[in-house]
């Protein structure tokens, strides 16, 4: 029953920004919200109210919420929530009392009892649930509070990768579907399942979102039938092509991807998911390139780990080709045993290597990219996020338009045994973009799941 007078008190205080109705306020600890309110899922809460009487907590001396009132057990002041004297301390003395105050009604717009908050309505998805939680949608039992750590100076409009651990599902439900929110627990953000979790693996999603400088939070809600997945396009928007090499989801682009060359490529593991094990004798490619064949402006990345050098002393270990047929190069990549990248296309015989070198060794992954900016007229190369020496200016860009046997090779070479890629490939895209630095940074950090600084189950198990 002193826990009746704390939610009085407060009442009366009528201090506490907390009780704007169906609003919450974040906090870390108790103290960062008013009297008679706690801090629970890093919200304010009157929840306290309910948390009683298990008798241990509020109710051990006299504190002030008690306000110095003794419950002698008789009088009929309880004006709050029934069931919470249950409990064995606070000198209740005599039989149950009738609480003589209604129960909290969510959607009554007046924020009550163990409310989080009142919208007026019990209407999901809407920032304020049916239950009067600040969550989502009540059909998801589950979330996962993810938060984000960008290393850009500023925001950047990104995909962005998220692994979740089986460990973290309910037990039952679905494992291939899940929701991701905004922090605002309104704004559906676009989902792709690149993997579904398996009862021993983790799931692989991906989101798209304006990532602001710094830290900012996202939720992934599961648990239910429900399904936000079959957005993709919205996921990679800006790109002409992504790969993943993860089985039936290899391409979000839904571009025919096959083997080139004499052999077989392999699955292997890659920086994220599956990856494909490539040789002198086979390797990726896309035939025809379509929308791959690019004489614009684009952005080159592909993630690579060596484990052979290549056996040229130049052009070796190509990362992308687009040539063949009648056709001039569109553009092509590779990395050198020097650790320097190398860029190139007809028809105005760009051909350069980076200003800086990399350290490149066998068995290690590295995130590898060529930006070719058709506005400033520069060529600027990436190796794990960080720029690689200087932007290099450049004469004209290609001028062919992809012949009737172009192709794109992702490792290949067709002019040379020694000059292809050895190794494993994975998260391999193209945009027709120049893309910035800040977006090149967070693309490598995505990949490596070097965004995410904690993912916290809520309720936890
Ligand atoms: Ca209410
Ligand atoms: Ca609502
Ligand atoms: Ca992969």
């Amino acid at each position: 029953m002193r826990l009746i007078v704390v939610v009085a008190l407060s009442t009366l205080l009528g201090t506490s920004s907390c009780d704007v109705q169906g609003v919450s306020y974040a906090c870390e600890l108790d103290r960062d919200c008013p009297v008679g309110e706690r801090c629970v899922l890093q919200v304010c809460s009157s929840t306290p109210a309910v948390e009683a009487d298990g008798g241990a907590l509020d109710d051990a001396g006299a504190g002030a919420a008690d306000g110095g009132v003794p419950d002698g057990g008789s009088s009929p002041g309880d004006g709050g929530v029934a069931a919470t004297d249950a409990g064995a301390s606070g000198g209740d003395a005599g039989a149950p009392l009738p609480d003589a105050g209604p129960a909290p009604v969510c959607g009554d717009d007046a924020r009550e009892g163990g409310e989080q908050c009142d919208d007026g309505n019990v209407v999901e998805r809407d920032g304020c649930s049916s239950a009067c939680r600040v969550w989502w949608d009540e059909a998801f039992p589950v979330r996962l509070r993810v938060t984000l750590r960008s290393p850009a100076a500023g925001p950047v409009d990104a995909p962005v990768g998220l692994a979740l651990p089986t460990a973290l599902f309910p037990s039952g439900a679905p494992r291939d579907r899940a929701c991701v929110v905004a922090s605002d627990q309104r704004t559906v953000l676009p989902v792709e399942i690149e993997r579904a979790a398996t009862a021993t693996d983790e799931a692989l999603l991906w989101t798209r979102l304006v990532l602001p400088s710094g830290d900012s939070e996202l939720f992934v809600y599961f648990g239910s039938d429900a399904s936000c997945a079959g957005s993709q396009g919205a996921v990679w928007q800006g790109y002409a092509g992504v790969f993943h090499f993860e089985g039936s989801v290899d391409s979000t682009a839904s571009i025919p991807l096959s083997a080139a060359g004499t052999g077989t490529t392999a699955a292997a593991a890659g920086i994220r998911g599956a990856a494909l094990d490539v040789d002198t004798t086979a390797w990726p490619q896309v035939t025809p390139p379509g929308a791959l064949w690019i004489t614009g402006s684009v952005t080159l990345e592909v993630w690579g780990r060596l484990s052979a050098f290549g056996a040229e002393t130049s052009w070796e270990n190509t990362l992308f080709q687009a040539a063949g047929g009648s056709a001039a190069q569109a553009y092509f990549l590779n990395i050198e045993n020097s650790g320097r990248l190398r860029g190139y296309w007809e028809d105005s015989n760009f051909d350069a290597l980076s200003t800086a070198a990399c350290t490149l060794a066998l068995g290690q992954w590295h995130h590898y990219v060529m930006v070719r900016d058709n506005t400033a007229d520069t060529v600027r190369f990436y190796v794990d996020g960080a720029a690689l020496g200087d932007a290099i200016g450049f004469a004209g860009p290609p001028s062919d338009a992809a012949g009737s046997s172009s192709f794109i090779y992702f490792g290949g070479n067709f002019t040379s045994v020694g000059r292809r890629f050895t190794g494993t490939l994975d998260e391999v895209r193209v945009a027709p973009a120049a893309l910035s630095a800040d977006a090149i940074a967070v693309s490598h950090a995505a990949s490596k799941g070097a965004l995410v600084v904690a993912t916290v189950r809520e309720p936890s198990l």
